[in-house]
């Protein structure tokens, strides 16, 4: 028979591959080094450090699937998802800066872009020297990005841009924006350009105030008649299908990284309720506690099997956009459960910073939205078995 291991039930982390182990390790150690250390001044302080894009880089995290010869670490999916349950494990913010540098800027550049755009961006990009961001949501247009307002006018030899976007991550630290606007050259398909900081017209105001993901910058993108010269379209891309196809690996990302927050909320709970007694001994004697550690290691264990059934069709080429809405809204769902679960558990101290908990539980609010929203996902699968379309 074999053994069973509490915080690894179903041996996932036997099933990886020498490098993928390599990696994750790696990923665990400077997460738990370099990142968690400075999270909790960050959150408060609602401050992104920039150079965690050049650690990152450092360490090939940037854009990791694409190829060597961008400056990339040619990666499977696996490693990519491992890295981001690394990262996540310490704050969902950090993910983030790296899911949108790796699948929302890099991947559309590789995979709709020219080559002379691969040369001129991907290499920066993959070392953090330059930061990217993603502008597709608007402030009238978020689960329905197909009714965006940003315009992209033809002028002589380029393009005049038009609009603003909403909730960007990372744009006011930005050096590269890829937006996503309806062209009218193109008979007014959605269509996307890389913009660069400084240019005319360009601004990226930060959003203050959030109560969750302080720890990663988010802004607007304001294009005030931006211009931009034929270089800056993405050639090989034209409709939705374009900003979706980066969707699909960010959400693929967020699947498990979801489930590294799910993670540090369970073994907080185990730890602290093991250590703290009431009625003269540990909470973790319980019923009732025990119950919840259970249902969290069940969720968190199933959750991980899923992400690596899709990290693995992900490089055969047989993963269906259906199957990553299935573990993203399932594994964000899960573990924002198990964050509210273990915050109460925490009793008083949970709500303190110290314990991690309630911020853990905050961001996995943002997580479980952005990426397209718990019921948007639901809607996609609806769909999927119905063939009715629900949206509207
Ligand atoms: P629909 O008619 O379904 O599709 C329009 C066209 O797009 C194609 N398509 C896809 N292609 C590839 N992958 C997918 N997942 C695709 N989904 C759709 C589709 O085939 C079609 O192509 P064509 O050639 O026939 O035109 O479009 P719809 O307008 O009905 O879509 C509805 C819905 C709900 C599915 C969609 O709009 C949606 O997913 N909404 C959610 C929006 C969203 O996820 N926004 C994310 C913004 S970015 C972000 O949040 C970054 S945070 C990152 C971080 O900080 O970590
Ligand atoms: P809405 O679409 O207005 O939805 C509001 C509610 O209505 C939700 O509960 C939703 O599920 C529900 N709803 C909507 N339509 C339907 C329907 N047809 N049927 C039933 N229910 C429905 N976007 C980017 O482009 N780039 C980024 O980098 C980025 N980063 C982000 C960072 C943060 C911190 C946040 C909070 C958001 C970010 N987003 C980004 C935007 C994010 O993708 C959107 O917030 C998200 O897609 C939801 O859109 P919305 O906020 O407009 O909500």
């Amino acid at each position: 028979g074999g053994r069973f291991q509490w915080d690894d039930p179903f041996l996932m982390e036997q099933d990886l591959e020498e490098d993928e182990r390599l990696v994750m390790e790696a990923a665990r150690a400077y997460a738990q080094e370099k990142l968690q250390p400075r999270v909790v001044s960050a959150f408060r302080e609602e401050r992104f450090d920039p150079e965690i894009m050049t650690e990152m880089g450092e360490l090939g995290f940037l854009g990791s699937t694409l190829p060597e010869e961008y400056g990339c670490a040619g990666a499977s999916y696996a490693i990519y998802g491992l890295v981001a349950r690394e990262i996540e494990r310490v704050d969902s913010g950090y993910r983030s800066a790296m899911s949108v540098q790796s699948s929302l800027v890099m991947h559309p550049i590789h995979a709709y872009g020219s080559e002379e755009q691969r040369r001129k961006y991907l290499p920066k990009l993959a070392t953090g020297e330059w930061i990217g961001c993603f502008g597709l949501t608007e402030p009238d247009h978020g689960s329905d990005p197909g009714g965006m307002r940003t315009r992209a006018e033809k002028v002589a030899d380029g393009y005049r841009l038009t609009g603003t976007k909403m909730w960007i991550s990372n744009s006011p630290v930005a050096d590269v924006f890829v937006v996503w606007a309806k062209s009218d050259a193109h008979d007014g398909a959605i269509r996307g350009f890389v913009l660069e900081k400084g240019m005319k017209g360009l601004s990226a105001p930060k959003i203050e105030g959030k109560i969750s993901l302080r720890a990663s910058v988010t802004g607007e993108i304001v294009m005030d008649g931006v211009v931009v010269s034929e270089d800056a379209l993405l050639p090989n891309v034209s409709g939705l299908k374009g900003p979706f196809g980066c969707l699909n690996r960010a959400r693929y990302g967020i699947a498990w990284g979801a489930m590294g927050a799910a993670e540090a909320c369970w073994h907080a709970a185990r730890d602290y309720t093991m250590e703290r007694k009431q009625f003269g001994r540990p909470l973790a004697a319980n019923q009732l506690v025990q119950k919840k550690l259970a249902d969290m290691q069940t969720e968190i264990a199933i959750g991980l099997q899923s992400c690596l059934r899709v990290a693995r069709l992900f490089d055969e080429g047989r993963a269906a956009p259906e199957m990553v809405s299935l573990i993203k809204r399932n594994n964000c769902g899960k573990a924002l459960d198990i964050a509210r679960t273990a915050r109460d558990m925490h009793g008083g101290n949970g709500i303190s910073e110290e314990y991690h908990v309630i911020r853990h539980m905050v961001n996995l609010e943002t997580v479980n939205t952005y990426e397209g929203t718990h019921d948007i996902h639901a809607l996609i699968l609806g769909r999927a078995q119905t063939g009715i379309q629900a949206f509207c």
